[in-house]
């Protein structure tokens, strides 16, 4: 029996194959630096109320999707504590906006800014991953480069991607458009995702829908769990 999810521009996926054994949840980047107090995005002087905003969704989301059989896969974005894999154009950049020239790889109120290991740069503990969960560690905003998520996917057979986290115009569309280049089936979700910025938010829901569905399609979470409910 074919399931779909109701989605914009298509019902998703495709083919109608969907089914715990090809299909994961991937929350990207729900770190303290990207929606907590004293975190990255705070000091840079986004509102993160907008960024806090999927966490309330997600965890429903993803309690419902553990107990269905369906993977749940995090990402975390962050560098070697010696700054190694740092660009220097990023870390410069990241200097020039907020207080004081602090950026990324400099000590702020969760310890140094999306260093791995530091406070800033965990899960949020709302959303914390089981023992036992993928959790990939990138050092870009996309989620394939210069990790092994690509692979990971591949050995377990999945060929259904259900995108969500933060933030929807950065590293959630770079993850998104990679994985449709790399043959996966994606879907954005509207309100298990959020940008520090509503326009771009709005902007990137927008893009997904050109063309067919140039890079997937676009839903609510209350869609999956309407699906996954389907007998
Ligand atoms: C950003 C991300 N925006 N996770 N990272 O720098 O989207």
């Amino acid at each position: 029996m074919p399931r779909f999810i109701q989605a914009n521009p298509y019902a998703w996926p495709y083919n109608g194959d969907l089914r715990p054994a090809n299909t994961a949840l991937l929350v990207i980047d729900m770190q303290t630096d990207f929606c907590g107090v004293g975190g990255y995005v705070d000091k840079m002087g986004y509102d993160i109320s907008l960024t806090r905003a999927p966490i309330a969704p997600l965890k429903k989301l993803m309690a419902a999707m553990r107990q269905t059989g369906y993977a749940v896969m995090h990402t975390r974005e962050g560098h070697q504590p010696d700054l190694s894999d740092l660009p220097a154009n990023k870390r410069w950049r990241s200097q020039q906006i907020g207080s004081g020239g602090v950026g990324i790889g400099d000590d702020g109120p969760c310890g140094r800014i999306l260093v791995r290991g530091e406070p800033g740069w965990e899960i949020i503990p709302e959303l914390a991953p089981l023992p036992g969960e993928v959790v990939i560690d990138k050092p870009g905003k996309g989620s394939f480069y210069a990790t092994d998520l690509e692979m990971v996917l591949r050995t377990r057979g999945i060929s259904n991607l259900i995108l969500t986290g933060i933030t929807t115009d950065v590293c959630v569309h770079t993850t998104m458009r990679d994985a449709n280049d790399r043959g996966f089936e994606c879907l954005l979700l509207s309100d298990c995702t959020a940008a520090t910025d509503t326009g771009n938010h709005a902007a990137a829901l927008k893009m997904i829908t050109m063309q067919g569905g140039v890079f997937g399609a676009h839903a609510t979470s209350q869609a999956v769990l309407d699906a996954l409910a389907t007998p």
